[in-house]
């Protein structure tokens, strides 16, 4: 297939010794095809780490992410991810809008938009400009209370219509990738299916990018 889906890492929900974390976020990228990381200190009730703490773990990741040559993203707030010095912003419904977050972050940054497994949000968000829309939830998981279930005909139906990158997300697994991989997803964002992964983090990106050439 000429498709690839490109990997999007998703911090665990809580980082407590930054420099422990540190040594796992350099095995992640450390072999390449790592496209992109979010910083998203929250944990599964909806509860966020505070700006301090936020700032303090972005100050300690993003020289390692710039290095790699990763996109780095802070989860939910553009003034944040502006104090942060990220590379962009992956916002909600519920956060600040797409455009004043674009006027707070300005022409060059990243901004991704929550569209959970609407079609309506997805094309207003890409009307608007965002720089991708994000599906979900795929599969089930423990690491957000999701309200949403999107399918890959979502994703099959997105590519086919516009030319909005789109990210998918939500329990997604090397074991369980292949039909968004298939159905045509930008990129496979993922969390403890990375850090949580018993051989961790370096075999876990392996075994995605395994995974996205069989599929
Ligand atoms: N949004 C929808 S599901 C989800 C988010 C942030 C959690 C993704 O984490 P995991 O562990 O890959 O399911
Ligand atoms: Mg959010």
């Amino acid at each position: 297939m000429d498709h690839r889906s490109q990997l999007y890492l998703i911090s665990p929900p809580a980082i407590d010794d930054v420099d422990e974390f540190a040594k796992d976020f350099r095995l992640a990228l450390g072999g390449g095809g790592v496209a992109c990381f979010q910083l998203r200190l929250k944990n599964a009730q909806g509860v966020r780490a505070t700006h301090e703490h936020v700032l303090r773990i972005a100050g300690a990741l993003l020289p390692i992410a710039r290095e790699h040559d990763v996109a780095f993203l802070i989860n939910d707030d553009p003034t944040l991810a502006a104090s942060a010095g990220a590379d962009g912003v992956h916002i909600g419904q519920s956060d600040t809008g797409y455009e004043d977050a674009r006027d707070l972050l300005g022409a060059d940054a990243s901004i991704g938009v929550t569209c959970h497994n609407s079609k309506h949000l997805a094309l207003e968000a890409g009307e608007k400009g965002a720089d991708y829309v994000a599906f979900g939830a795929f599969f089930p998981t423990q690491t957000k209370a999701t309200e949403y279930e999107a399918s890959p005909a979502l994703i099959e139906w997105w590519v086919n219509a516009t030319t909005v990158p789109c990210v998918a997300i939500g329990g997604i697994a090397p074991e369980n990738c292949a039909p968004l991989v298939r159905a045509g997803a930008d990129f496979l964002a993922v969390s403890s299916a990375v850090w949580r992964r018993e051989g961790g983090p370096g075999e876990a990106v392996k075994a995605f990018h395994d995974a996205i050439g069989a599929a």
